[in-house]
């Protein structure tokens, strides 16, 4: 056999020694099994490291460099795997547990609808028994939807800059664009579409740059409502809102008008709601009468035809129903709150 055989040999041996050793090693149950595992390989007298070890001897000089290398490496390879093993067995002190097939499994969770989601359907269907059907409108609004036709001219201080969010020139709309601060743009879209009889509602995101608190965003959403036909009345209106808010808070809740203002309906009123056992009134929205200038901007005669029409707060309706204090948790995406619904 010639030396550079002999190398290779050598080199065959020690690579089975590591595969054994770190298998040997790494397969011990107990600390006696270990202790076997490393007498065999890593043994100070006998271990088959220490027999690869003393080869070295018999290697020609030249080889012996290139072995002394590999040699080492193993070892320190062992060493590592011992020291492993121990710990690991140090460690393992648990017992796995065998599976108990009576136990319940884990259910997947399974996604919901979100509350304004929920919210926005059901004041769909309950519209929907009164006889409206569902209009829409755009998000991205120009003035003359938004304000113009709605009876507020330029001078009005609800078109200022600071209180609505205009869009760059254009925007690809022609006009100056916005987003729109109100759904009672989508009144002026139907009427300007179809001759009277009209009974819509529209139920979309608004934006305004209010302060965000606990009852107010800078997006939220509004159901708007219009009716419009030959005679209809202040009375009309009262009963539909009433007719609404039993349907959708309960029977026992109570509703009231105030006199307010609204530049596109006259009379005007805030539309307040009481809750049984509760002392205070709470605002859910405006509405009125719509006013002859909005009838003939979109070519409707005052003198043949009247509506009502409002415009309430959904995140407001929503709040009251499930009894949710701030409107800020709707935006979250807290699946802690979204879960209870
Ligand atoms: C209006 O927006 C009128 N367009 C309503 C209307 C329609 C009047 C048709 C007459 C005829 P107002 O600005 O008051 O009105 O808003 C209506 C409701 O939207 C409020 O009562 C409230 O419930 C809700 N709301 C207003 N601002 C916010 C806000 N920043 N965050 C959450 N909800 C709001």
């Amino acid at each position: 056999m010639n030396a550079t055989d002999s190398l290779e040999s050598a080199l065959a041996d020690l690579e089975a020694l590591r595969a054994s050793g770190r298998s040997a090693l790494a397969q011990a149950q107990d600390s006696a099994a270990l202790e076997a595992a490393r007498v065999e390989h890593l043994g100070l007298k006998q271990g088959r490291l220490k027999t690869a070890q003393e080869r070295l001897k018999s290697l020609e000089p030249a080889a012996r460099r290139d072995y002394g290398r590999a040699f080492n490496e193993v070892k320190a390879e062992l060493e590592q795997a011992l020291e492993d093993a121990r710990n690991r067995l140090a460690h393992a002190t648990v017992q796995v547990e065998p599976v108990d097939v009576t136990l319940p499994g884990i259910r997947p969770r399974i996604g919901r609808l979100h509350p304004l989601t929920l919210t926005m359907t059901e004041l769909k269907n309950i519209f929907g028994r009164l006889g409206f059907s569902v209009a829409q409108g755009p998000e991205v609004e120009d003035v003359w939807h938004n304000f113009e036709a709605l009876n507020i001219p330029e001078s009005h201080p609800a078109r200022d800059p600071l209180d609505n969010f205009y869009l760059a020139a254009g925007a690809g709309i022609g006009q100056r664009a916005m987003l729109r601060s109100q759904t009672s743009t989508v009144q002026i879209r139907v009427m300007e579409k179809q001759p009277p009889p009209v009974r819509v509602i529209a139920i979309g995101r608004v934006y305004r740059p209010d302060t965000v608190d606990a009852t107010h965003s800078f997006m939220f959403h509004q159901i708007e409502g219009l009716m419009v036909e030959r005679g209809a009345t202040m009375a009309d209106l009262k009963s539909v809102l009433s007719l609404f808010a039993q349907a959708y808070l309960g029977t026992e809740v109570k509703i009231r008008f105030r006199p307010s203002f609204f530049p596109f309906t006259e009379p005007s009123v805030e539309v307040d709601m009481l809750w049984h056992g509760k002392a205070r009134w709470v605002e859910m929205g405006g509405a009125g009468m719509v006013d002859p200038n909005v009838l003939r901007a979109v070519g409707y005669d005052p003198e043949e035809v009247s509506g009502f029409a409002f415009g309430l707060g959904v995140e407001r309706l929503c709040m009251r129903r499930y009894g949710i204090d701030d409107i800020r948790l709707f935006y979250q995406n807290d699946v802690g709150f979204l879960r209870q619904f």
